[in-house]
């Protein structure tokens, strides 16, 4: 079994079973979706925050959070399984960073680096955002990065403008 961190995202409602789910309902249905998963038992999860959308244009804030898994999928399965519930939440891929009902990113997959064609692990961007690092801090205020740096290194570091825990 793998340990990962998952980081969940989403500035937009959508329509799922014929039900409006604001972005803070996109968070929980997703989770719910994750740990009806034979193949996943979530351990842990954060604090939701809201937090100021990073990229194009006006954007509303968003809400993120991390959640702590155990799995026996492989990282690649788990990437087919993330992206097929922002499916069923209605995602859809237009501009890069832009506004989207939920967006599920593999932080984390035990030890793993990975630099494929679809997959990079960890995250490559998630050491210097505050969305990230600080739902982080509460699962695993121990993480050592293979830099050796470690989680609250670079939340000191991070500027926690823009970011508020709900
Ligand atoms: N991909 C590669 N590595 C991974 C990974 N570790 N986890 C590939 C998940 N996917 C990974 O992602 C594009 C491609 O990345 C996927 O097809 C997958 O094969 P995407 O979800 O389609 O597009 P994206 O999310 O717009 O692109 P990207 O570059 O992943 O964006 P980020 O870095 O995830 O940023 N502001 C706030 N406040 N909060 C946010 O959550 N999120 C983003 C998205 C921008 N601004 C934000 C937030
Ligand atoms: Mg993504």
């Amino acid at each position: 079994m793998a340990v990962a961190y998952i980081g969940l995202g989403s500035n937009l409602s959508s329509k799922h079973n014929n039900q409006l789910l604001s972005p803070q309902a996109q968070l929980e249905q997703a989770l719910r979706s994750l740990s009806e998963n034979p193949q996943i038992d979530v351990l842990n999860q954060s604090s939701f925050y809201q937090t100021v959308a990073i990229g194009p244009g006006q954007q509303p804030d968003y809400i993120n959070a991390v959640a702590k898994l155990e799995t026996d999928l492989k990282p690649i399965e788990l990437l087919d399984l993330l992206q097929s519930i922002e499916k069923q939440q209605g995602r859809e891929r237009t501009i890069r960073w832009g506004a989207r009902t939920l967006d599920l990113d593999i932080l984390l997959y035990d030890k793993l680096t990975e630099n494929s064609s679809r997959l990079i692990l960890p995250h490559p961007r998630m050491h210097e955002r505050n969305f990230v690092l600080a739902p982080l801090m509460e699962l695993a205020p121990q993480l050592e990065f293979g830099d050796g740096k470690n989680i609250a290194e670079l939340l000191a570091n991070c500027s926690m403008q823009g970011i508020v825990k709900l």
